[in-house]
């Protein structure tokens, strides 16, 4: 609470990409800006054609709500409305909200002073959601590829595509993006723990500082990768999990078509093992 005084401090004029002074302002904690007013567009224009497709849809059950993209015989043409529109037209939503969401980060940014860290790393989020729904039907010639908007039919999407490459684990890049979410976990744990550990002592206990925070892994396992170190390596691995989650999709189909267990046939395929 105590920062909300301090902050109207920070509360400075300029560093907009567009529209210059007209949307600089705040509607109380929230900066607006241009970006902040597409944001609210995009988002309220793709909320509601979700809900006109619930409405015109089979159910109201929020688990099974389901909004399709086009059937594959569309290609990558327009759809009428009910027959996978709405899906494209909420596609277009998503991405011009999150593209506002990231270029507000950046108009923050500026205004403070700060580096572009933050919108740098949402992009590899917003990257991974386009090489889903765009880039990778795109590839393969119909919007009918992307993957549907709602609950479960998106969890049958992912397995449904995943058999169909036979063993999804198998994937090499997959290997990676899991590999990165799972040290993601593990740097954030350990991150987490550390800094409440020493930060938020008992009742008549004092608040530790870094050097006690190095100490303990020094003593733990002989290295201590620092109070900014530790920050980069998470921004490193949250990042390289967005971007590998990309990879594994965007390879599968428009440019590996057979079952990912197959890949590693090149392996077997070495000339080493002739020696045996
Ligand atoms: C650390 C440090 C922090 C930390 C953490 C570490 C004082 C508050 C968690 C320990 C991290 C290490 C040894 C690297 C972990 C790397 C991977 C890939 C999991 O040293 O400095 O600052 O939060």
């Amino acid at each position: 609470m105590a920062m909300l005084s301090f902050e109207k401090k920070y509360r400075v004029r300029g560093g907009t990409l567009i529209g210059g002074d007209l949307f600089d302002f705040w509607v109380g904690p929230f900066y607006v800006g241009f970006f902040g007013l597409t944001t609210i567009f995009f988002s309220a224009l793709g909320t509601a054609l979700i809900l006109y497709g619930a409405a015109i849809g089979d159910t109201w059950n929020p688990w099974l709500i389901n909004i399709a993209p086009p059937d594959l015989s569309y290609g990558l043409g327009f759809a009428p409305l009910r027959d996978g529109g709405i899906w494209q037209i909420v596609t277009i939503c998503a991405i011009g909200a999150f593209g506002s969401w990231a270029l507000r980060m950046v108009e923050i940014s500026r205004k403070l002073g700060m580096g572009f860290h933050i919108p740098v790393a949402y992009s590899f989020a917003i990257f991974a959601y386009i090489t889903l729904v765009v880039i990778r039907p795109v590839l393969m010639g119909a919007w009918g590829h992307a993957f549907p908007y709602g609950i479960f039919s998106h969890l049958d999407w992912v397995s449904n595509v995943g058999y169909q490459y036979l063993h999804f684990h198998y994937n090499p890049a997959h290997m990676l993006a899991v590999t990165f979410f799972f040290t993601n976990c593990l740097a954030l744990a350990l991150h987490g723990a550390l800094v409440l550990s020493a930060v938020n002592p008992q009742k008549g206990e004092d608040v530790r500082f870094p050097e006690h925070e190095d100490t303990f892994f020094r003593d733990f396992i002989g290295y201590s990768i620092g109070t900014l170190g530790i920050h980069r390596v998470g921004l490193f691995l949250a990042v390289s999990a967005a971007f590998w989650s990309a990879v594994c999709i965007v390879i599968s189909g428009p440019f590996w078509t057979l079952g990912w267990p197959e890949w590693w046939n090149w392996w077997l395929e070495l000339p080493i093992w002739y020696w045996r």
